[in-house]
């Protein structure tokens, strides 16, 4: 093949944000545009780290991936890369493409360095929906700030790109098919999607204990995948691995539209679950699943349920890290450490401290978790945005997530499938809120909100911080029913393995009982601005820890609402989504 240099000049706002850039298909179509992206990256590698590398390239299987991956393989090629692995048909979840980086050897012996994932996560999907990109380092986890930062940097003077006049490859069948370039020899191998990834779990589980719970009458089962990447490894898994029903699959066909759906696994968006789990008002006459899951577009989030019960993902990190070393082989030897996002509820932090293991809080996104695992410092780690995960790869993981609660239950059940009564899925929860207090957590969204709005509610909010006793005053003219704000301030980390700071990482108020009020603003959106809203509460007196969530935390939600002047400034009555 030929390789040619194609001028070009930048586009605005090619800044990765939480999890990569994402941004409607319409602006990403636009002739140029994902090629300055991916020439940009391969600059911000350096040409010393892309000669001769092999590289993933795959995703969700959204609309636009297949077009896209074929310009990312035709460039990588110009650029020098020596051979492109690609999933069947373009699809990798989030963490299997972490897995494929870390574990899987190529036919000639060859490890991948790094990857482009082609995802816009839980966002919806199609032609007038969002695509998205990011790039994956060679430990399996995005790449940190250092070099996303490189990438912006370079997209606002990019003048050229390279990229070689490759035929089309077809990406729909297993098998390699090799090119002769100007430097050698260049391949692309086309691999079945799941296979790794599978093997990988059954090496951190107990297979045959899960098999025994699925199998057994007294468990019953449901999966949505919300037609997200996620069905290309349910039925691999919980079918033909553990012997679930087919029938117990929902949504399990990747599409490129998500079917039409927001395949974001929450108790809006994932509603045929809600409604089978008995969760939603219209509830039908069958008797529900005991356990449900879902997962979003790129399969790294994943929603655990109950019968007529509803896990918030805070609880469920806490309650995996507390119960890892009996029911999960893998964890056997004890755990390294735990670590949760900043917005994510203190549960964990209670279960840390009873179990005296390591503890860590970092900002929102997952690259901040993957150097604590790089230095054995963090075995599970989680976030309030259902993204739960462990130090087997360097993304969350949804169906790891949901594999760990099948495992905890399988556990708890060892004595009771063939008599007894079942263990399920809220007695956990509510034996775990007996034994470590129980944090009421709830998030407010308001998505698509006018930018600089949202940037004045933020800026005012810090404005109130230094002044604890003006605060405490307009909190008290609020809500006489809360307690005292005792400390204020924007969250700022300092990585404790390389020292580099992450600094605004959002706004809290922290309460002298321990309830705490956070805002920040999303990085993951493509339009407008979203606000997140974080709002916990922490009961420890086990006769009051059964309440109703939204009623319990009223009080907080009031203040929370009056103290950033939430209307007056979006223009907001009620957010978008409640979590
Ligand atoms: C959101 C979540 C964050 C998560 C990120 C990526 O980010 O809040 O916890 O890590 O999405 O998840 P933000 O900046 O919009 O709040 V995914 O599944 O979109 O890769
Ligand atoms: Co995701």
């Amino acid at each position: 093949f030929k390789v040619s240099r194609v001028e070009t000049t930048p586009f605005d706002g090619q800044k990765p944000g939480t999890s990569g850039l994402r941004k409607k298909v319409k602006v990403f179509i636009q002739p140029n545009y994902l090629e300055n992206f991916v020439q940009s990256t391969f600059n911000a590698l350096t040409a010393e780290k892309v000669r001769g590398a092999t590289l993933v390239v795959s995703g969700d299987g959204r609309y636009y991936s297949k077009t896209a991956i074929q310009i990312i393989i035709k460039m990588a090629a110009a650029n020098g890369v020596r051979r492109v692995w690609v999933g069947q048909n373009g699809l990798l979840s989030t963490p299997a493409v972490s897995a494929v980086i870390r574990e899987r050897v190529g036919i000639d012996g060859s490890k991948a360095t790094g990857a482009f994932i082609l995802t816009a996560s839980h966002n919806p999907g199609g032609p007038h929906e969002d695509f998205g990109i990011k790039y994956n380092m060679e430990n399996g986890g995005p790449a940190p700030e250092g070099i996303t930062d490189k990438i912006y940097e370079n997209t606002t003077s990019i003048k050229e790109y390279l990229i070689a006049d490759l035929p089309d490859v077809d990406i729909a069948a297993i098998g390699v098919t090799n090119f002769g370039g100007p430097e050698g020899q260049f391949d692309v191998e086309v691999f079945d999607s799941a296979s790794d990834y599978v093997k990988l779990m059954k090496s951190i589980f107990d297979f045959e204990s899960i098999r025994k719970l699925l199998s057994s009458p007294k468990f019953t089962f449901c999966y949505d995948a919300l037609h997200g990447v996620a069905g290309a490894y349910a039925k691999r898994i919980f079918v033909e691995e553990l012997g679930a029903q087919e029938s117990s699959l929902l949504n399990c066909v990747p599409k490129e539209d998500f079917g039409g759906g927001h395949p974001d696994p929450n108790l809006t968006y994932a509603k045929e679950l809600v409604a089978r789990m008995g969760l939603s008002k219209s509830n039908s006459q069958v008797e529900p699943p005991e356990f449900g899951a879902a997962a979003d577009g790129d399969a790294d989030r994943n929603m655990i349920l109950g019968k007529r019960f509803f896990v918030t993902p805070s609880d469920s990190v806490a309650i995996i890290a507390a119960n890892a070393v009996e029911a999960i082989p893998y964890f056997s030897a004890g755990l390294k450490g735990v670590a949760r996002s900043m917005p994510t509820s203190a549960a964990l932090d209670v279960v840390a401290k009873h179990l005296n293991l390591k503890f860590f809080e970092v900002p929102t996104g997952w690259k901040f978790f993957g150097n604590l695992m790089d230095a054995g410092l963090c075995s599970v780690c989680g976030e309030e945005s259902f993204g739960t995960g462990s130090d087997h790869i360097r993304e969350k993981d949804g169906i790891w997530a949901v594999l760990a609660w099948l495992s905890i239950l399988a556990y708890k059940n060892k004595e009771n499938l063939n008599g007894g009564k079942l263990v399920t899925v809220e007695d956990i929860v509510r034996n775990h809120w007996a034994t470590y207090g129980r944090h009421y957590y709830t998030r407010y969204d308001y998505e698509n909100v006018d930018a600089s709005a949202a940037k004045e509610l933020m800026a005012n909010l810090v404005k109130l911080q230094p002044s604890l006793g003006e605060v405490n005053e307009i909190v008290k003219g609020i809500r006489s029913d809360v307690s005292k704000v005792v400390h204020a301030d924007e969250f700022e980390y300092k990585d404790p393995v390389d020292g580099s700071i992450s600094k605004h990482q959002g706004i809290r108020y922290l309460f002298e009982d321990g309830s705490r009020l956070v805002f920040r603003l999303s990085g993951t959106g493509s339009e407008g601005a979203t606000i997140r809203l974080y709002i916990e509460q922490y009961e420890k007196d086990s006769s009051k820890t059964g309440r109703d969530s939204q009623e319990a935390l009223a009080p907080l939600v009031d203040v929370a609402l009056k103290l950033s002047k939430m209307q007056e400034f979006t223009g907001r009555s009620a957010p978008t989504v409640i979590t």
